[in-house]
């Protein structure tokens, strides 16, 4: 049987179904995924929802977006001459300079011949008697395949809340996850933004100098720290390029695979003007580093009180009324929440047009075909954008009928929030592997390495498979209980998991609240999976 392949630059219109491989996802993760297992001989499909390759990139063309990584470390490192002839001409790159680089790896690693795009994978279900996996697609697409490799991303299935009347709208409603290609001229507009998340930081200071109104609804404040983004200094750069593979080295002996100064001491340790010369110090620099000052911040409550004081005090220098400042002034754990890195955004505020209305206490009742309704008064609209985020990473997963040995259904596997070994795989679910999956760090670290190290692990797992003429890869239950166990005690030890954060999905109404993260640093994870592979895939059961 054959499938119809829609991939506009694939030679051919009509793909096999029996591939040694199937990644669904063509985003960095998918990308990777095929790079490494073609160059292993495997046949392999990768089957996209979106039209073209990038993911994340290729979905969240909101105003202002960007990276929050620093370019030169948000990039592929798996080939020397890639990262040497790239250049990146700002320190964060904005959303369109992302996607020509994803551009330029597909062309240049001729990527897109086996992706089929504009397909989506419905079920998955494994096969005992066969130990291969029956990949079915919207389009009615069914494929054999011996390895399921999921890059679905965790920040790709849309949270869309459902607000009474929301069809009524008469004017369009965008989510920044699903933003429309051609773009979104405001000018002169009534524009509604929900949400003040990374998503609403940084799109907030670009609508709102073309609106002729922008009302942010608040539900809750988040800490933004400034980014202080401009041009890359070339010097900076060739320093980096002389010894891109030692800068990226170092980079993975830090908690979260990034390079940037993590301070040793406690905050608590040091004077109070201490403390204020060195926040002030990493605030002027912008960025994520702001908050590795101390080694405490994220696990003595005082300690982080010292910082979020420090944020709060800006906030109230920065906005100029009052009411306002306290509004956007966040209570809880800084760093608990993902912290934010802005261009202008508390500066927008302080705009004629741009006002902020506080959601706490009263949510959005409804919809109306005019715009927003909150305690009784109806906020008039010709756009609305739902800056709402994600189901983070166990929705794109979860969109999915998988269902492994013996027909289990992931959904039931999860019931309870999500379970997995590694991050990697699933007990359950033989030759199936997820790429920065829950108990990975994943989300908390520099999301580029985090992928390439398990592309590589999984990767060569298969290789492994292939070597010693195994079929089956399965991870043990009490191997991946124990890890399980692991994660939530890391996360339980750290501010991170003390509040409602998408991190524990509490975003999303009815979604169990588990840390989902691994805490525990990169080189302890990453230490841990090459035990396991040098152990010969300890944890697992193959044969
Ligand atoms: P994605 O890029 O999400 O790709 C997954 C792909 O799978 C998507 O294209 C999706 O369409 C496809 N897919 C999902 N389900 C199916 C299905 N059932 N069938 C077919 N296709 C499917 N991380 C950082 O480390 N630094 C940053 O600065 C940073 N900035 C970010 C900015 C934004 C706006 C967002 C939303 C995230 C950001 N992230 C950042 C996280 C980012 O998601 C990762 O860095 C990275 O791009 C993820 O790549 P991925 O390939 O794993 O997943
Ligand atoms: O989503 P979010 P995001 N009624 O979940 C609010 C990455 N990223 O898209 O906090 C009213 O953070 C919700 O309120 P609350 C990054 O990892 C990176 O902004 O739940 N409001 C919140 O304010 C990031 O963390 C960049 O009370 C509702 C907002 O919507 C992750 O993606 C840029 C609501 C959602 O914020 C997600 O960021 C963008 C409701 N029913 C994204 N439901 C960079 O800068 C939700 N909200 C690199």
């Amino acid at each position: 049987m054959a499938n119809k392949n829609k991939n506009e630059n694939g030679a051919n219109s009509t793909s096999l179904t029996e591939f040694d491989a199937v990644i669904v996802g063509a985003g960095f993760a998918g990308m990777y995924t095929l790079h490494r297992l073609r160059g292993m001989g495997l046949s392999v499909r990768v089957i996209e929802a979106g039209s073209d390759v990038g993911g994340t990139w290729y979905w969240n063309r909101y105003p202002g977006a960007r990276c929050d990584v620093e370019s030169m470390q948000y990039s592929y490192q798996f080939s020397e001459e890639l990262q040497q002839e790239w250049e990146w001409s700002e320190r964060y790159a904005t959303q369109p300079e992302i996607l020509r680089y994803v551009d330029h790896v597909a062309e240049r690693f001729d990527l897109r011949r086996d992706i089929q795009f504009d397909t989506r994978v419905t079920a998955a279900t494994f096969d005992d008697r066969t130990s291969r996996w029956r990949i079915e697609t919207d389009d009615g697409g069914q494929f054999s395949t011996a390895y399921c490799v999921m890059a679905t991303g965790c920040l790709s299935s849309a949270n869309r809340p459902q607000f009474d009347g929301q069809d009524s709208f008469t004017g369009p409603i965008y989510h920044t996850g699903h933003w429309p290609h051609e773009g979104v001229d405001f000018t002169g507009q009534r524009v509604a933004v929900i949400g003040t998340g990374s998503s609403a930081i940084q799109s907030i200071p670009v609508i709102a100098e073309q609106a002729a109104q922008l009302i942010v609804f608040q539900r809750t404040p988040n800490y933004t720290v400034p980014a202080h983004n401009g041009p890359l200094d070339p010097a900076a750069v060739a320093e980096v390029k002389a010894d891109y593979a030692g800068f990226r080295a170092r980079a993975k002996r830090t908690p979260t695979g990034n390079l940037f100064e993590v301070g040793g001491r406690s905050a608590l340790a040091v004077s109070a003007e201490e403390r204020e010369r060195e926040y002030e110090a990493r605030w002027r620099a912008g960025g994520l580093p702001f908050l590795a000052a101390y080694a405490d911040i994220m696990f003595n409550p005082v300690a982080n009180r010292t910082v979020a004081d420090f944020v709060r005090n800006k906030i109230r220098a920065i906005v100029d009324d009052p009411t306002v400042a306290d509004m956007l002034a966040p209570r809880n754990i800084i760093g608990c929440k993902r912290i934010c890195v802005d261009s202008g955004y508390y500066q927008a505020f302080n705009r004629d047009n741009v006002s902020l209305v506080d959601i706490s206490e009263t949510p959005i009742e409804m919809i109306t075909p005019e715009g927003v309704s909150v305690a009784g008064q109806v906020y008039e609209f010709d756009a609305i954008v739902s800056a709402t985020g994600f189901d983070a990473m166990t929705g794109a997963l979860l969109n999915i009928d998988i269902r492994g040995s013996g027909g289990l259904a992931l959904r039931d596997k999860w019931q309870d929030g999500p379970v997995a070994y590694l991050g990697l795989a699933l007990a359950g679910f033989p030759n199936l592997f997820t790429i920065t999956g829950p108990g990975s760090p994943s989300v908390i670290s520099n999301m580029l390495p985090a992928i390439e190290q398990h592309v590589n692990w999984i990767t060569d797992c298969i290789g492994y498979m292939r070597d010693k003429g195994l079929a089956r890869i399965e991870a043990q239950p009490d191997a991946e209980a124990a890890w399980v166990s692991h994660v939530g005690e890391v996360a339980d030890m750290s501010l991170r998991s003390s509040c409602s954060s998408w991190y524990v999905g509490a975003n999303v109404p009815g979604k169990p609240r588990v840390y989902m993260p691994y805490i525990g640093g990169v080189p302890v994870y990453a230490q841990k999976c090459e035990q396991v592979a040098a152990a010969g895939y300890e944890g697992f059961a193959l044969s």
